[in-house]
This record gives structure tokens, sequence and C-alpha cells, in this order.
């Protein structure tokens, strides 16, 4: 990695820490003038910076408020980064994603459904605070091949079951992924989820790995 680039990855990550917008949206533009990828800079350097804060808010360094500004730089940046993030052709379908009811954190759902975008899904985000109902009328209305629940918290983790198997019981075909913080691959296979994946490009993967064994079957 060039010099340039390093600082610049790690000034936006900084931005992120610092919960300056302005900030992060200079450097973003900044990164994008010298062709530094679009990806390469959400992954090293806005998503580095929201795990440290991930950390600090943790360790009672950083409060809600601070998270929040964290949070705004780092949805300023997106909103640069995102249409530029490279679209790789070749993979078709639909996805359906939601973070689950009682669940208002999208940061990382945002980021998911970015990825799948950027492989050729055609992702319909249903925002935040989904329940049974809104994955269902999804279903039916947008018949996507597969649904994707996002989960933060311990306390709505286990909405994802009631979701999964209301989804099952109403008869829906679509493959089933999930993905969170707190969870992992023992705890999807009990919850009956077709996979699970611990960060975006991993999620972007076992999607086209559904896909592929769809258009086998
Ligand atoms: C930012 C943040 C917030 C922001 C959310 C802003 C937003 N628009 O999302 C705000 C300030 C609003 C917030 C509020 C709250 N928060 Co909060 N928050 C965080 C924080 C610091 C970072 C989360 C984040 O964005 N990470 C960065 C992203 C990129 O990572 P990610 O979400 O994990 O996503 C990646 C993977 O998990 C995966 N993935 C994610 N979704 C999916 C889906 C699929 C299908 C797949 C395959 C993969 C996948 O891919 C993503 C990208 O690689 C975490 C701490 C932490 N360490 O995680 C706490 C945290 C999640 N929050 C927590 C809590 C408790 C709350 C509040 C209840 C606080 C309060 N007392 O009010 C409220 C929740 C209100 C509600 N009803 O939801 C706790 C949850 C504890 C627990 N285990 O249950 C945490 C862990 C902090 C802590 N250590 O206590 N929060």
């Amino acid at each position: 990695m060039t010099r340039i680039k390093e600082a610049l990855i790690d000034e936006l990550s900084k931005s992120v820490i610092e919960g300056n917008a302005e900030k992060a949206v200079k450097i973003s533009q900044e990164a994008i003038a010298i062709n530094i990828d679009a990806y390469e800079l959400m992954q090293a350097g806005l998503m580095k910076g929201m795990k440290e804060v991930g950390n600090l808010f943790k360790n009672k360094e950083y409060y809600l408020p601070e998270v929040l500004m964290s949070a705004e730089a780092m949805h300023e940046s997106m909103k640069i980064l995102k249409p530029l993030v490279k679209k790789n052709a070749g993979i078709s379908g639909v996805i359906t994603i939601g973070t689950v009811v009682g669940d208002i954190h999208d940061i990382g759902k945002n980021i998911v459904a970015t990825m799948l975008e950027s492989v050729g899904f055609n992702v319909i985000d249903l925002g935040t605070d989904v329940g049974l109902q809104g994955f269902l009328e999804s279903v039916k209305r947008d018949k996507p091949d597969i649904v994707a629940l996002s989960s933060l918290m311990t306390a709505t983790m286990e909405n994802m079951k009631t979701i999964i198997s209301g989804l099952r019981e109403a008869g829906c075909k679509a493959k089933i992924i999930i993905g969170g913080a707190p969870l992992n691959q023992e705890i999807a296979s009990e919850y009956g989820a077709d996979g699970y994946a611990p960060d975006a490009l991993v999620a972007q993967r076992l999607a086209a790995e559904l896909m592929q064994k769809k258009s086998r079957a």
C-alpha cells in the first residue's frame, strides 16, 4: 500500500472514531479522487473505525452520543462510497434484508446490502425493527431467493428464531441467512437458518453459493 493511501485510510478510520462527519466526507472524496477502491475504504477505513468505537463503548470510554456521531460520520461517508463499490456482474437473484424487530442497528446490515448489490443481487431493504409480518409481506410481494436477517443484540437475536419458523410455516421456500455481532454458526443452525456469515464479504460469498446450489437443484 502506498504511504498516501495508507494515511488516507487511517484518517478515514479516525474520522469515524472522532465522530467527525465533515472530515469523513472530505477524506472519502480525496481518496476517491486518487482512485482508492471504495470497498477497501469501507472495510479498512470505516469498519475498522466503527469496530474501535464499539470497543470504546464497551469500555465505557464512549457513550451513546459519541457512538451516534460516529455512526453519522460512517453514514455520510457511505453515501459517497456506496455508489462506487464496483459491480461485478454475473449473479442474479433477489434478496430481502432487514434488521429484526426490536433492533434499530443498521450499519452492518447496510454494508451487507451494499456488498450484495455490488455482485449483482437485487436487494430489497426493509430497514430496521422488522417483524415476521414485514418479512412475510416481502416474500409474497418480492419473491426473494434469499431472506437475510440482521441482529446486533442478544435481546433481539431470539426474534430471528420466531421469524425463521414463521417464514417456514408460511411455506417460504427462500433460503434464510443470518448475521450480526452476537451470532455464530452454532446459533444459526439452532435457529434453523440456511447460513451464517460473520461479515459482509463472507455474506457475499455465502449468498452466491446458495444461488449456485439453487440453480443446480
Ligand atoms: C453503533 C451502535 C449503536 C448505534 C446504532 C446506529 C445505527 N444506525 O446502527 C446506536 C447509538 C443507535 C445504538 C443504540 C443501542 N445500542 Co448499540 N451499538 C453500536 C455499536 C457501538 C457498533 C455496532 C456497529 O455498527 N458495528 C459496525 C458494523 C459494521 O458491524 P456489525 O453490525 O457487526 O455488522 C457486520 C457483521 O455483524 C455482519 N452482519 C451484520 N448484519 C448481518 C446480516 C446478515 C444476513 C449477515 C450474513 C451478516 C451480517 O456483517 C457486518 C459487516 O461486516 C455496538 C458495539 C459493537 N462492538 O458492536 C453497540 C451494541 C450493539 N449496542 C448495544 C446496545 C445495548 C444498544 C442500546 C440498547 C443502548 C441503549 N441503552 O439504548 C440501543 C439499542 C436500541 C435498539 N432498540 O436497537 C449493545 C448490544 C449488547 C448485546 N449483546 O445485546 C452493543 C454490543 C454495545 C455493548 N457492548 O453493550 N447502538
